[in-house]
């Protein structure tokens, strides 16, 4: 028995089965011409249709992380996020995790109630430790390689699976400098950020590697371009490719799935259960 429930100061998320968050975009590409009240009104509906198709927590994000995507000041990043997390605490009972990387959006998004950070940079932005340190909620660790904007240009590794595990144990001693128990912290390898498509498949062939570091792991492969890329498929036709890692991901221990697809990841999630319960 290894990693079986997150630590939340509210509620204790049960890790004994692989657990599935929901993606809520809120870039202004995805819904900006009605208004300030219809994006709050489908945002909200979509976050109620993740809870009824089973996921444990929502991770919102005012920031759009893809290769080349324009960066989001602060004050946007804000009004963006902290409304839709204050309205989904209001109205639901679900864990909510703020994709961010900056201090500021940590801050206020603590303070708002939000239940985990989720921070693609690991903390490493001025102040963003001290931040997550005056908490207790947990916080994602993601690994990446340069910046989101040029990431993809050339990725090289030693050896991909030791640079992220000697990436992850400097970034647990930086937490726990920071007075972060280590209790809070859950780890992510980062799939496309920094990797080439066989590096994405390497990492995910040898994802059981890093439950040496005996904390929760967090995967985000849902229709990235390692999935498009090999099947040469567009965004909206990843969804069997997507479902295929997720399951791979799972069966070598990973705790925290995160998906835009929740109902069909969850399904694939119940089939390995199954599997699981009756060896
Ligand atoms: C289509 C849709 C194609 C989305 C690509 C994408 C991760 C993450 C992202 C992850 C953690 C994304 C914020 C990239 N990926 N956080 N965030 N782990 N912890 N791209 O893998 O979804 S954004």
């Amino acid at each position: 028995m290894q990693v079986n429930y997150l630590n939340c100061p509210n509620s204790s998320l049960d890790l004994s089965t692989p657990q599935v968050m929901g993606i809520l975009n809120l870039t202004p590409d995805s819904f900006s011409d009605g208004g300030k009240y219809m994006q709050l009104e489908h945002a909200l509906a979509q976050v109620e249709r993740m809870i009824a198709d089973g996921a444990s927590i929502i991770d919102i994000g005012g920031e759009s992380t893809r290769p080349g995507a324009a960066e989001v000041s602060e004050a946007d990043e804000l009004a963006r996020v902290i409304p839709v997390l204050i309205a989904i605490k209001q109205r639901f009972n679900i864990l909510v995790s703020i994709d961010t990387s900056k201090a500021a959006v940590m801050n206020a998004a603590i303070t708002a109630g939000a239940d985990m950070i989720n921070d693609v940079a690991a903390l490493q932005n001025e102040g963003c430790l001290a931040a997550v340190a005056q908490s207790n909620i947990p916080l994602c660790l993601m690994h990446m390689q340069g910046l989101p904007r040029t990431m993809q240009n050339n990725p090289s590794y030693q050896h991909v699976i030791n640079d992220i595990v000697t990436f992850f144990q400097q970034r647990i001693e930086a937490c726990l400098s920071a007075g972060i128990a280590r209790e809070r912290i859950i780890l992510d390898p980062g799939f496309g950020f920094g990797k080439t498509l066989a590096q994405n498949y390497h990492l995910l062939a040898n994802l059981s590697a890093f439950s040496q570091l005996k904390l929760p792991l967090l995967i985000g492969v849902s229709r990235k371009s390692m999935i498009g890329n090999l099947l040469n498929r567009d965004v909206k036709q990843r969804l069997a490719g997507s479902l295929s890692a997720a399951i791979i991901a799972a069966q070598q221990g990973a705790n925290i799935i995160r998906v835009h697809d929740v109902a069909a990841t969850v399904d694939a999630l119940t089939v390995l259960q199954a599997v699981t319960d009756n060896q």
